[in-house]
């Protein structure tokens, strides 16, 4: 689906010319894009006057802590009450990159109850029947949710207010949501970021909090990684790891350590198919990614997932041994689909 603005966004843009009370929230473990673009959005509606709050489901990565504004932002489980009655209280309330309220775990379910004006600017797939917003603002086919909100700035202010800090946030989605401008690219991502690096964008500064400032523990994980937990099965063009617990807590993994990781398995010859089983303490956590044609986001959904074409994710509540074989029977099903070449 391409681009879809509701129709009536000019309604919303009447309420936010007038003092609101406004909240802005994205989903559950805030990755780049969801964090660049919540406080990017906040940044901008300070500047027209407004003073939003923005309210993370659950705390974010320690590599996206220096980001603008991510003092201001108020983490939902560390101050549950007051994000209640915020949330309670709000005229309107901005949704950024989920489509599906419980993406925002209890956050989500306080906003489902809530009476606020509910708008949802996103990139991910989303059944009609699941919308939830009274203004939406949403491609698929976009390269993050970063992208839609430059547009939607753009959109509602065309004399341009972004400032620095602003594209700062925005870069970084842009960034992280297509592995460095690897992934889900298209003419319209660049032209975003040559206008971010004319608002002054600091790319040195950008590239070294993003992919030069990692612990010492997370490197030598990656090593133990790619070493004991990466198995490669090239009769189904897919290599997985099988991250247990116990791996994660002796190098005393950090929230968003693991990220990229799967990436390293669909750099493999011939594989088409990568897969990160992460064991949680209730649960394991999949991530799923592809070259070329293999909709990951159907095969996400055999794990109560989703997400987009090459890019997905899902979860087991089955031991990390079950989840795996279950994998393996899946693969063999769809070893037809996983055979091709790019
Ligand atoms: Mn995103």
């Amino acid at each position: 689906m391409p681009l879809e603005i509701s129709p009536n966004l000019d309604a919303l843009f009447v309420r936010l010319a007038h003092p609101a009370r406004i909240i802005i929230t994205t989903h559950q473990k805030p990755d780049g894009d969801a964090m660049g673009s919540s406080l990017a959005l906040w940044h901008y509606l300070n500047k027209i006057g407004q003073r939003p709050v923005f309210i993370s489901p659950t705390t974010y990565a320690d590599f996206l802590r220096w980001l603008p504004g991510t003092d201001q932002a108020l983490i939902y489980t560390d101050h549950k009450e007051r994000c209640d009655e915020l949330i309670d209280k709000a005229d309107v309330i901005f949704c950024l990159d989920f489509g599906e309220l419980h993406r925002a775990a209890d956050v989500g379910h306080r906003i489902a109850r809530s009476a606020a004006i509910k708008v949802n600017i996103d990139h991910h797939i989303l059944p009609p029947e699941k919308a939830f917003a009274d203004y939406w603002y949403r491609d698929e086919k976009a390269s993050s949710t970063c992208e839609l909100i430059y547009d939607f700035i753009y959109h509602h202010n065309p004399d341009n207010l972004l400032d620095t800090d602003t594209a700062t946030c925005l870069y970084t989605g842009l960034v992280t949501d297509t592995g460095a401008f690897r992934y889900s690219v298209n003419p319209r991502v660049h032209e975003v970021a040559a206008q971010l690096l004319a608002a002054g964008v600091d790319i040195d500064r950008v590239s070294f909090h993003l992919f030069s400032n990692f612990s010492e523990n997370r490197t030598r994980f990656m090593g133990y990684a790619l070493y004991e937990c990466l198995h490669v099965l090239p009769q189904y063009h897919t290599a997985y790891f099988r991250l247990p617990l116990e791996a994660q807590e002796r190098f005393q993994l950090r929230e968003g350590d693991t990220e990229g990781l799967v990436n390293f398995a669909l750099g493999i010859e011939g594989v088409n198919f990568a897969i990160l089983l992460n064991e949680q303490p209730d649960m394991v956590k999949i991530s799923f990614r592809s070259l070329g044609k293999f909709a990951t986001n159907l095969f996400a959904a055999h794990f109560k997932g989703g997400g987009h074409h090459n890019a997905s994710g899902g979860k087991s509540t089955e031991s990390l041994a079950q989840t795996e074989q279950r994998l393996l029977a899946l693969l063999e099903e769809y070893k037809t689909q996983l055979d091709y070449e790019l």
